[in-house]
């Protein structure tokens, strides 16, 4: 997820060889680079390819950089006025270089190892926009209460710019992807429908259109007890779930068959072997293995030790043949 790379000093290495942080997104070879280079020191099964959530509105025209210790700054987005700059991203610099980042990394790749694809879910960026840089998403939430004719514009208009863009990055040969709406948690139960559920749907149905074989993950981190709502109503194959989330209740409201990603808290990983591997354990025996994709519950801790991670492996490899 978002630190990921950050733990490796390979990518450190990287990331400084690019310069800035969108730099690195925008270098197919670069970006091919860091997408493998955990694939170099671990026995994993899949890939995910490096880019950003911000990448979208990029490509849409609006104004974004990233601030060294600070993250992303945005140029906001706050009126019917301040929509009329925005493109549709089709055709750009931005989404013509990811697309070159998949179909590198797709051909470095052996074949048995699934390469992922993502974008934002429409609210999480959408409040990114709003608001202007990462921390708060407070005036977004005020706006969707109101009802703001221009936020629903704006989601619109995301909607039709991320189907764009996963589509391009399936075509570029992305096995499947994932749509992350990080902030879906903070939404109410009178918005989580309207703003999380709603635009999502339309995008998978906008990419199922055109690809209607490949299998679409959804991360509404902080859904919850609403993880079987967005997994019956967005017509996705497989829900993210966040390390709050309980598997146990999970698997006993989704329909058999639903595929369930990750679960383990990041924090973790700065424990010690023995209480990994038995959180791993755990993790594993209350998800059945043909239906659950082994992964943290959100992005790894900057200050993480590589050496934890080859633990994790062995002990989901450990656990899957017990
Ligand atoms: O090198 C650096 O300092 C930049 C850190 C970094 C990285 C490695 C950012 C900035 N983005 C990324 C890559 C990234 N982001 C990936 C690629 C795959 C990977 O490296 O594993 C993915 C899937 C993301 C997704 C992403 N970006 C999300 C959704 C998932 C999540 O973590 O919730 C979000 C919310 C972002 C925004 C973002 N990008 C970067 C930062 C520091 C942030 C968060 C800023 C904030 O809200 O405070």
């Amino acid at each position: 997820m978002r630190q990921a790379g950050r733990y490796l000093p390979e990518y450190k290495k990287t990331r400084a060889q690019a310069g800035s942080f969108l730099d690195l997104c925008y270098s197919p070879d670069l970006a091919a680079e860091v997408t493998l280079q955990p694939l170099r020191r671990y026995d994993i099964d899949a890939a995910i390819i490096f880019a950003d959530i911000l990448i979208v509105p990029h490509a849409m025209g609006n104004g974004l950089s990233f601030v060294e210790g600070e993250g992303p700054v945005l140029e906001t987005v706050r009126s019917t006025s301040d929509l009329a700059r925005l493109r549709t991203g089709f055709e750009s610099a931005q989404f013509s270089s990811v697309a070159a980042s998949v179909s590198k990394v797709r051909s470095e790749l052996n074949r048995s190892i699934s390469l992922i694809g993502f974008c934002g879910a429409p609210w999480t960026v959408a409040s990114y926009m709003i608001e202007g840089r990462g921390s708060e998403r407070e005036y977004a939430r005020h706006v969707a209460y109101q009802r703001e004719p221009w936020l629903f514009d704006l989601i619109d208009r995301l909607v039709v710019s991320s189907i764009e863009y996963l589509c391009l990055q399936i075509e570029a040969g992305a096995d499947t992807v994932q749509i992350f709406d990080s902030w879906a948690g903070e939404l109410t139960d009178e918005l989580f429908g309207e703003f999380c559920v709603e635009p999502i749907r339309k995008i998978i149905l906008g990419v199922k259109a055109r690809h209607p074989d490949v299998p679409i993950i959804v991360f509404a981190k902080g859904a919850n007890y609403r993880h079987g709502a967005v997994y019956s109503e967005t017509g996705c194959q497989a829900l993210g779930v966040e390390a709050e989330c309980s598997l146990d209740y999970l698997r006993s409201i989704l329909p058999r068959g639903a595929v369930v990603q990750g679960n383990l808290d990041p924090l973790l990983l700065l424990c010690s072997d023995e209480i990994v591997s038995r959180q791993v354990a755990k993790i594993v025996k209350s998800a059945p293995m043909e239906s659950h994709i082994f992964n943290l519950g959100h992005g790894i801790r900057p200050q993480t030790k590589p050496e934890i991670l080859t633990t994790v492996v062995k002990a989901v490899r450990h656990a899957d043949n017990g």
